[in-house]
C-alpha cells in the first residue's frame, strides 16, 4: 500500500508545473475589482488568496477538490471494524485534501496506523506543560501552548536553523511537522480536556495504534466503552459507538472551509513569513477561539439552555419566536445563523441534523434542547428573514452540533472549539505543505489610510 506521502511526491511535479505556468502567462489577468466597501468590510467579495484543496459556494456550500460533501459520504473509505458506523474517515478526507484524489480502503486504513503511530512521540515536555497549567484557563489557550510548544521539536524549524535546508525541501519536513502535528491532537484533546473536568491532565482512555484518529479522540475523552480497564466511559456501548460516529462525522466535515475563513487565514498568513506548521497553526486556533468563528458552537449550547429554562414550555413557538426577536432588537446575534459567504442552509449543518433525525425517537426523544435547535432551524430562519438585516438567516453548522456533543456528555461549554480544532487542522495544513512545494512568497497586502480613503473618494 502507497502511503501518503509517497503519493505526494509523485503528484508534485505535475501539480507544481500547472500552478506556476499559470503565473508565468497569466501574471496579469485581472480577477476582480476591489472596492472601498471591501477595504472597509472585512474584505468580502475580494477574491485575493490562492487555496490548494477546497472552495466554498455561496449556494450549494464547501467544496473538496471539487467534491461536495454528500460526494465525500459515498465515495470516501469508512471505518471497516465490523461497527455500523456510518460516517467517512477525516483521515480518507486528509488524502483527499492532499492529493486530490479518493484513497482506497487500504490507503485510508495505512493513514490511520500511522496517525497513530506518530501520536506516541508526543514530546514529554509538551505534557508537563500542559499538566502544569491552570485548570480553569481557557481551553483554547491550553491548545495554543500545547501546539506552540512543540515548534521545539520542528523539523522545519531545526532544519531550517542550522542551515541545511534548500527552499525545494521546505515542504519536506514541512509535512513531517504537519502529519506530527494531527497525529498529536487527539491525547493533547484528551489531556485539555482531562485538566477542565479535574481530573489533573492525566489520561482518561487509551491511545489504540489499531484504531483510527477519531475513535482516539473519543478515547482520549474516557467516551469510548470499551473492557479496558482505564475506561472511565458512562455512555452505553451503543451510545459509545454513536458517539464515535459523530466524531468521525464531526471532524471529517470540519476539515476546511476554503482560505479565507478566520482560522485558515491566520494559519496561511503567519506560515508565509516561514514558521513552521506548530507556530502557523497555533495562531490559526487563536482565531478559532472567538465568538463569530469556533467558538459559536458553545454560545449556542449556552443559548439554548438558557431559553428552555426561561420558556414556560418547549411547545409554545410563539414564545420562542418572541424571545429571538427580543434578541434581535437587543442589537445581539443569533449564534448559530448567519454566514460571511454562504446564502444557503449549510450543508454541514444539514448532515448534523440528519444525525439527529435518525436517533430522534429513541437517543433524542428526550432531549428538549435537541427538540429547541431543530426548532429554532425553522423558526430563527423566518425571524431574521423579517428582521431584514442578515445576508444569509440560515443555519451554519455550529447551531446542531455542540448541543449534540451536550447530549453525549460533553459538558464543558468551551470545550467544543477544541474538537473544532482538531478537525480544522487538515485543511490549513495541507494549504500549509503545499505553500512550500509552490513555494509561495509572504503574504503582505497593501493598506490604504484615512487620507487615502478621501482621496478616492473625492471627499475632503
Ligand atoms: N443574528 C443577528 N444578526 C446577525 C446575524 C445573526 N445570526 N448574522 C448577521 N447579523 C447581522 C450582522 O451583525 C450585521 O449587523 P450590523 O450591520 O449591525 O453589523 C448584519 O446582520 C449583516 O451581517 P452579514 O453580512 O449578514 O454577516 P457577516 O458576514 O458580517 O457576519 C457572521 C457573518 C457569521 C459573523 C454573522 O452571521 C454572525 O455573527 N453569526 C452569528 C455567529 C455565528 O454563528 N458564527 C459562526 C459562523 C461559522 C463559523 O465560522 N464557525
Amino acid at each position: 500500500v502507497k502511503n501518503l506521502k509517497t503519493r505526494l511526491t509523485e503528484l508534485i511535479p505535475e501539480k507544481k508545473e500547472e500552478l506556476l505556468n499559470i503565473k508565468s502567462k497569466f501574471n496579469n489577468v485581472k480577477v476582480g475589482d476591489i472596492t472601498i466597501g471591501s477595504i472597509i468590510g472585512g474584505m468580502r467579495n475580494n477574491s485575493s488568496m490562492f487555496w490548494q484543496s477546497t472552495t466554498l459556494d455561496p449556494e450549494t456550500g464547501i467544496r473538496f477538490h471539487g467534491r461536495t460533501i454528500e460526494d465525500c459520504q459515498k465515495l470516501l473509505p469508512k471505518v471497516k471494524d465490523g461497527s455500523k458506523s456510518n460516517s467517512f474517515l477525516p483521515e480518507s478526507m486528509l488524502w483527499l485534501l492532499m492529493t486530490s484524489e479518493i484513497p482506497t480502503q487500504d490507503e485510508a486504513n495505512s493513514l490511520s496506523k500511522e496517525l497513530a503511530l506518530r501520536a506516541k512521540s508526543l514530546p514529554q515536555e509538551t505534557i508537563k506543560l500542559l499538566s502544569d497549567l491552570p485548570q480553569d484557563l481557557h481551553p483554547m489557550t491550553q491548545l495554543v501552548i500545547g501546539l506552540a510548544s512543540l515548534n521545539k521539536y520542528s523539523s522545519f524549524s531545526n532544519k531550517y536553523a542550522s542551515g541545511q535546508l534548500g527552499k525545494e525541501n521546505y515542504w519536506d519536513s514541512t509535512y513531517e511537522d504537519a502529519m506530527n502535528l494531527i497525529a498529536y491532537l487527539p491525547e493533547i484533546t484528551g489531556r485539555i480536556y482531562s485538566k477542565i473536568t479535574g481530573n489533573g491532565g492525566e489520561l482518561l482512555g487509551v491511545l489504540n495504534e489499531d484504531k483510527d484518529w477519531s475513535y482516539n479522540i473519543c478515547s482520549m475523552l474516557g467516551m469510548v466503552n470499551s473492557t479496558d480497564s482505564s475506561n472511565r466511559c458512562n455512555l452505553t456501548k451503543s451510545q459509545s459507538d454513536d458517539f464515535i460516529d459523530l466524531m468521525r462525522l464531526y471532524t471529517g466535515i470540519h476539515v476546511d472551509h476554503e482560505g479565507g475563513n478566520v482560522s485558515a487565514h491566520a494559519t496561511h498568513l503567519v506560515g508565509s513569513a516561514l514558521n513552521d506548521p506548530f507556530l502557523s497553526y497555533s495562531s490559526g486556533i487563536l482565531g478559532l477561539a472567538g465568538p463569530l468563528h469556533g467558538l459559536a458552537a458553545q454560545e449556542v449550547v449556552r443559548f439554548l439552555i438558557q431559553m428552555n429554562s426561561e420558556i414556560t414550555s418547549i411547545d409554545d413557538d410563539q414564545q420562542i419566536k418572541d424571545r429571538l426577536k427580543n434578541l434581535l432588537d437587543s442589537r445581539k446575534v443569533i449564534p448559530g445563523y448567519g454566514h460571511a459567504i454562504l446564502r444557503k442552509p449549510d450543508p454541514r449543518f444539514n448532515v448534523m441534523l440528519d444525525f439527529v433525525e435518525k436517533r430522534k425517537f429513541t437517543e433524542f426523544k428526550d432531549d428538549d434542547n435537541i427538540k429547541l435547535m431543530q426548532k429554532l432551524s425553522t423558526f430563527a430562519p423566518q425571524v431574521l428573514l423579517e428582521h431584514g438585516k442578515t445576508k444569509n438567516p440560515y443555519p451554519n453548522v455550529d447551531s446542531a452540533s455542540g448541543i449534540i456533543f451536550y447530549h453525549y456528555g460533553l459538558k464543558e461549554l468551551l470545550f467544543f472549539t477544541v474538537i473544532f480544532g482538531c478537525s480544522r487542522s487538515m485543511g490549513p495544513l495541507t494549504q500549509l505543505v503545499w505553500d512550500r512545494i509552490y513555494g509561495l512568497p509572504i503574504e503582505r497586502p497593501k493598506s490604504v489610510d484615512i487620507a487615502q480613503l478621501k482621496a478616492l473618494c473625492k471627499v475632503n
